[in-house]
C-alpha cells in the first residue's frame, strides 16, 4: 500500500515538483483514496487518480489595463479547468498577488472533490490573477475586471464553465465581470454565480460558505451530543467567509472572540456581538479598511500584530482566511487549550502536520472540501434558479443549504467512520468525492 502511494506521489512530483501547494493537496487525497482504490477492483489499474491530477485544460493569459495615473499595468490571468466528468467546470476566481499555477491547481483539484460532495452536477475549476485589489480605486477594479473578461469570456459559459468569487473577488468584481461577459456575448445568462439579487443572484449565496461551515460544525458536535450554544469560538479572516461564519455562530448562541487579516488579529474578550460584527462588515465591505481599526471603536479589544488567533483559548476554531494559516504548533496550542472542534471555512488552511495532530487527539476536524462546500453548493442553487428563470425565498435556499451540509456530513460518516467510531472526515470526504467522479469517468471512457 505504502509503495503504491509513494510511487504515485513520485510520479506527480516529477511532473509538478515546483508546485508545493498542489502537491500538498494531492498527497492528502492520495493517502486516503489509493488504499480505497486498491480494495475496489472497478477502480484498480485504471489510472483514475493519475487522470484526475492532470487538469483537462490550464489557461494562462495576459491582462493589460490602465491605472488611474495612466500607466499601463500587466497582470497574469488563469483558468484551471480541472475535471468536467460530472458537470460544467465550477469554481471561484481569486485575485491576490500570491496567485500562481500551483495555488490555482490545488484549489481546482480540491474543488473537484468538494463539488462532487455537494450532490449537485458540477465539475471542478478555479481561476484568478496575481492582480492585487488592495488600494485600487473602484475604477481601477472595473478596468481590470473588464480586461480580464475580454480573454476569459471565450473559455466559459453556463454549460461549460461557471466562475464565482474567492479571495479578492466579491459582489463588486462579479458585477464588473458579468457586465463585460454580457456585452461580449450579447447574452444574459447564468455564466457567473454570486451575482447581485436584481440580476440573477441567489438569496443566501453571500452567507452560504460561512453559514455552511458552522452548520457542518453543528453536525459534527451533534455526533457527540453537543451544540454551539455557549461555546467560545476563534475565527480567522475577516472577509466574506469569516463574517458570515461569525454571524451564524452568534445566531446559534456561541461567543466569537477573534477575527483577523494578513496584518494580525483582534481579540475581544467580551465577544464580537451583532453590533460589532456589523461594524466589521461595514469596515471591510464598504470602507475596505483593516481589522486593526476595530480597536479604535472598541478600545477594550486588543490588536495583536503579525500573529494568528490560534493562541486564544477556545472550544471551536474556524480558520476562514487562507491556505496553510494553521500550523502544527498552532494545532498543539489549540489542543492544549481545550479546543474540541475545527471546521475549515478556508481551503486547506491547516497544514498536513496540524491535521495529524487533530486526528491523533481524536477531536472533531472537518477539511474545507466538506465544511466549506456550502458556498459552491449555493452557487449550484443559483445556477438552478437561473435555468428555471425563477427565484427561491431566503428560507427555501437556507433549508436546501442545511440539507446539503447534512448530506455531506452523512457521506463523510459513510466512508470515514473507523472501527472505534471516530469519524475521519478527511478520509470520508476524499473517498465520497472520488467515487462519484470516478464512476462518471469510467462510464465516459478514456477521454
Ligand atoms: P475575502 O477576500 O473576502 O477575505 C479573505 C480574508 O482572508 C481577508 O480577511 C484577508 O486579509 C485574509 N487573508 C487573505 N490572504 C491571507 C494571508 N495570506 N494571510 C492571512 N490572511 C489572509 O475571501 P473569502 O472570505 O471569500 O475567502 C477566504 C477563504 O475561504 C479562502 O481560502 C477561500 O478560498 C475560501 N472559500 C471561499 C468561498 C467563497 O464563497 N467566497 C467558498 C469556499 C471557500 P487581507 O485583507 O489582509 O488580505
Ligand atoms: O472555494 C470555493 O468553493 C469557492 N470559492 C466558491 C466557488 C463557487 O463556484 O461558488
Amino acid at each position: 500500500m505504502k509503495n503504491n502511494i509513494e510511487a504515485f506521489l513520485d510520479l506527480v512530483k516529477e511532473r509538478n515538483g515546483h508546485e508545493p501547494e498542489f502537491l500538498q493537496a494531492v498527497e492528502e487525497v492520495a493517502e486516503t483514496v489509493i488504499p480505497y482504490i486498491i480494495q475496489h477492483d472497478i477502480y484498480y489499474g485504471k489510472n483514475i487518480l493519475l487522470r484526475m491530477v492532470e487538469p483537462e485544460r490550464l489557461l494562462s493569459f495576459r491582462v493589460c489595463w490602465v491605472d488611474d495615473k495612466g500607466e499601463i499595468q500587466v497582470n497574469r490571468g488563469y483558468r484551471v479547468q480541472m475535471n468536467s466528468a460530472i458537470g460544467p467546470y465550477k469554481g471561484g476566481l481569486r485575485f491576490h498577488p500570491t496567485v500562481n499555477a500551483s495555488i490555482l491547481k490545488f484549489l481546482a483539484f480540491e474543488q473537484v472533490f468538494k463539488n462532487s460532495l455537494t450532490t449537485l452536477p458540477m465539475g471542478g475549476g478555479k481561476g484568478g490573477s496575481d492582480f492585487d485589489p488592495k488600494g485600487k480605486s473602484d475604477n481601477e477594479i472595473m478596468r481590470f475586471c473588464h480586461a480580464f473578461m475580454t480573454e476569459l469570456f471565450r473559455h466559459i459559459g453556463p454549460n461549460t464553465d461557471v466562475p464565482a468569487g474567492d479571495i479578492g473577488v466579491g459582489a463588486r468584481e462579479i458585477g464588473f465581470l458579468f457586465g463585460m461577459y454580457k456585452k461580449l456575448n450579447n447574452e444574459f445568462t447564468g455564466v457567473l454565480t454570486g451575482k447581485g439579487l436584481s440580476w440573477g443572484g441567489s438569496l443566501i449565496r453571500p452567507e452560504a460558505t460561512g453559514y455552511g461551515t458552522v452548520y457542518f460544525a453543528q453536525k459534527m458536535l451533534e455526533t457527540r451530543n453537543d451544540t454551539i450554544k455557549g461555546k467560545h469560538v476563534v475565527v480567522s479572516g475577516s472577509g466574506n467567509v469569516a463574517q458570515y461564519a461569525a454571524e451564524k455562530v452568534l445566531q446559534l448562541g456561541g461567543k466569537v472572540l477573534t477575527l483577523s487579516d494578513s496584518s494580525g488579529y483582534i481579540y475581544d474578550e467580551d465577544g464580537i456581538n451583532e453590533e460589532k460584527l456589523k461594524f466589521v462588515m461595514d469596515l471591510k465591505n464598504l470602507k475596505r479598511g483593516r481589522i486593526s481599526e476595530y480597536i479604535k471603536s472598541y478600545p477594550k479589544a486588543k490588536f495583536i500584530e503579525g500573529k494568528t488567533p490560534w493562541e486564544i483559548s477556545c472550544d471551536i476554531a474556524l480558520p476562514c482566511a487562507t491556505q496553510n494559516e494553521l500550523h502544527e504548533n498552532d494545532a498543539n496550542l489549540l489542543l492544549k487549550n481545550g479546543c474540541i472542534c475545527v471546521s475549515e471555512g478556508a481551503n486547506m488552511p491547516s497544514t498536513k502536520q496540524a491535521i495529524s495532530a487533530f486526528h491523533k487527539a481524536k477531536i472533531l476536524f472537518a477539511p474545507g472540501k466538506a465544511s466549506n462546500a456550502g458556498g459552491v453548493a449555493t452557487s449550484g442553487l443559483e445556477m438552478t434558479q437561473n435555468s428555471l428563470r425563477y427565484k427561491w425565498t431566503r428560507e427555501e435556499v437556507d433549508n436546501k443549504l442545511k440539507d446539503i451540509m447534512t448530506d455531506i456530513h452523512q457521506s463523510c460518516i459513510q466512508y470515514g467512520q473507523e472501527e472505534d467510531g471516530y469519524i475521519d472526515y478527511v478520509k470520508g470526504a476524499n473517498i465520497a468525492g472520488f467515487v462519484k467522479v470516478a464512476d462518471a469517468m469510467l462510464a465516459q471512457g478514456i477521454v
